[in-house]
């Protein structure tokens, strides 16, 4: 099977600014909010704000049970929750396999901003929000989260559904009016994971990469296929190299299918932007959609 969608046209607007491109369509509201931080006026108005501000609207209401607190819970019933986020000078911060924590991408923020380290897991990251103020609830489900695994636990089957379980993580890039461009990403990784597994959602380089002057890219999907190629950092490396944002999320797709075997069986879906705010987006499998600003869009995918 090789029927190759090859998208003709680079989806880029403009250069307009700001810009805002998110994963799935939830990517919508968080682009919305992501705007509104942006069309604000004064010092603060940065697309680190945005970022935070679009991964925080899907942590509070994520009906795909994806991100945040009321999402699917690991194969023991905890929902552990993994978020990163950068800006294109080179600073990130990222928490993993955290728990209780409303608002992953801000205890990523602060693990970026006021610690000498770039990622902090469980128990210390819970630690860390703590001391910083930020609350941990005790570990629950809700009961629609609770009814699922339940159900889950009859077959004990793990086998993620493309496109429709376990890929709806919030993936972030916001290019804001004074030319900084910074990424995020927020999820509860794959439901039904083994305790203490972690994705490339809150890895530097695999789930979101951003440089100056390069560009940045972001991605969705099964996280261990990109984990072993590092998949945002080739895409950005890719541009570095000269490639157009559509071009290099294809190439980056394209070795992640050479290294991870079976391509039918997982979806990635990879969204690229540069400074000139020209977009790319690729995905594997059909179904990934994807919001540039306003609009939802279909991306082109290397299998129909
Ligand atoms: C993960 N990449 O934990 C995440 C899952 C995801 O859309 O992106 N879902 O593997």
């Amino acid at each position: 099977m090789n029927l190759t969608m090859k998208s003709t046209s680079p989806l880029a607007p403009s250069a307009s600014r700001p810009i805002a491109l998110s994963t799935w369509s939830h990517g919508l509201p968080a682009n919305r909010a992501a705007l509104e931080v942006l069309g604000g006026k004064g010092a603060s108005s940065s697309a680190l704000d945005a970022v935070e501000a679009g991964c925080r609207v899907v942590e509070s209401d994520c009906p795909d049970m994806t991100v945040g607190l009321g999402s699917r819970p690991d194969r023991d019933g905890i929902v552990t929750l993994d978020a990163s986020i950068m800006t294109c000078d080179g600073r990130a911060g990222c928490v993993a396999c955290v728990r209780g924590v409303a608002h992953p991408i801000s205890l990523a923020r602060l693990v970026m901003e006021r610690t000498p380290h770039v990622l902090l897991v469980g128990a210390g990251a819970e630690q860390f929000a703590r001391e910083s103020g930020i609350e941990v609830a005790a570990p629950t489900r809700t009961a629609k989260a609770d009814a699922e695994w339940r159900a889950w636990l009859q077959e004990r089957k793990y086998q993620p559904k493309i496109n429709i379980e376990n890929h709806d993580t919030i993936s972030m890039l916001a290019l804001d009016a004074q030319g900084r461009m910074a990424a995020g990403s927020t999820t509860s990784g794959l439901a039904y994971k083994m305790h203490g597994r972690v994705g490339d959602s809150p890895i530097v380089g695999a789930g979101i990469f951003v440089d100056a002057p390069v560009g940045g890219a972001i991605c969705t999907g099964l996280g261990e296929t990109v984990l072993r190629t590092l998949g945002a950092h080739l895409a950005v490396e890719a541009m570095r190299a000269g490639a157009t944002p559509q071009e290099a999320c294809e190439r980056a797709i394209g070795r992640i299918i050479e290294k991870n075997p079976n391509p039918e069986n997982y979806q990635v879906g990879m969204l690229a932007l540069d400074f000139s705010g020209r977009v790319g987006a690729y995905a594997v499998q059909r179904g990934f959609n994807y919001a540039l600003q306003d609009q939802l869009l279909d991306a082109p995918s290397k299998f129909a």
